[in-house]
């Protein structure tokens, strides 16, 4: 498994659990729109099996539109101080560069931008300073109309590509190679074809010689491979087909799945380890 600086180790592929301090997120629906809330919520991923946290404050949802800068420092910066203190290894989704930094100085160490640093000039330099591990998405765009580029000839060889490049530009604005993250970025600018395909070639990803973070949770696609008469399940009851993926994605090599119910992912990548260690 890849060390990256800063971060534990695990011998399996890890489980990064989500709090999402949003009124509107599409999955969990405002539930931890709340600092002490968000913070419990952590805690009880943390016990549920979450090796780290991921907390973010504005929704990525197709069609959402943006928070202010003020109002995600405000609902981001005191869960990670929270969860930090409780000594849980927390990561911030944001694609603002003040949020990631303040979020590292109240003990955040690792920085997820769904955007690959594109969304904010300033990503790159904060964090080749600050020096934290740095997860590049594919991304085409913002969410307000992303799904207008979810255009493809060959969707897995594109997204390798297009990663590679990104990757490229963010070591030349001076974030070491051995920090990056990569994620095929589920669901963002894709159809539910094409994310499928991108999970059946999770191991081609490791072309590009970095770990590779998979976050499938509750996304559209699973609603669309469980839909009964052309009816998807809403994103909560999608939990038992996000913790397949999960262990399909830790089978074929992922570094981590990013979920928003723990358990069962928890146990879907021990049984990967274990299906994989007796191969
Ligand atoms: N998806 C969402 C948010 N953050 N971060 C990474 N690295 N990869 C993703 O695919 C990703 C992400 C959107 O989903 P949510 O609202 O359910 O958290």
């Amino acid at each position: 498994m890849s060390t990256l600086s800063g971060l534990p180790e695990w011998d399996r592929c890890a489980v990064m659990g989500v709090v999402n301090v949003t009124p509107d997120s599409f999955s969990d629906g405002g539930r931890w729109f709340d600092t002490t809330a968000a913070v419990k919520r952590g805690l009880d991923l943390v016990s549920d099996g979450a090796d780290l946290v991921d907390v973010g404050g504005e929704s990525t949802r197709p069609g959402a539109s943006r928070v202010d800068e003020e109002e995600e420092l405000r609902r981001v910066i005191p869960v990670v101080r929270g969860l930090a203190a409780e000594g849980v290894t927390v990561s911030v989704d944001t694609m603002r560069a003040t949020v990631a930094d303040r979020a590292v100085a109240a003990g955040a160490v690792l920085v997820n931008d769904v955007s690959g640093g594109l969304a904010d000039p300033a990503m790159v330099p904060a964090v080749a300073s600050a020096e934290v591990p740095f997860v590049v998405m594919h991304w085409r765009g913002f969410s307000e109309d992303m799904n207008s580029r979810a255009v493809y000839g060959d969707v897995v060889g594109e997204v390798i590509a297009e990663l590679r490049a990104r990757m490229d530009a963010v070591v030349d604005g001076g974030i070491a190679p051995e920090l990056i993250v990569l994620d095929p970025g589920l669901g963002f600018a894709k159809e539910a074809a094409h994310d499928l395909a991108l999970v059946a070639h999770t191991r081609d990803f490791q072309a590009l010689g970095r770990p590779l973070l998979v976050a499938a949770s509750r996304k559209r696609f699973l609603g669309h491979v469980l839909a009964k008469n052309g009816a998807a399940p809403r994103a909560r009851e999608r939990d038992a087909a996000t913790a397949a993926v999960s262990a399909i994605a830790a089978y074929e090599g992922a570094w981590a799945v990013r979920v928003h119910e723990v358990r069962a992912t928890a146990d879907a990548v021990r049984v990967a380890r274990a299906v994989e260690a007796a191969r």
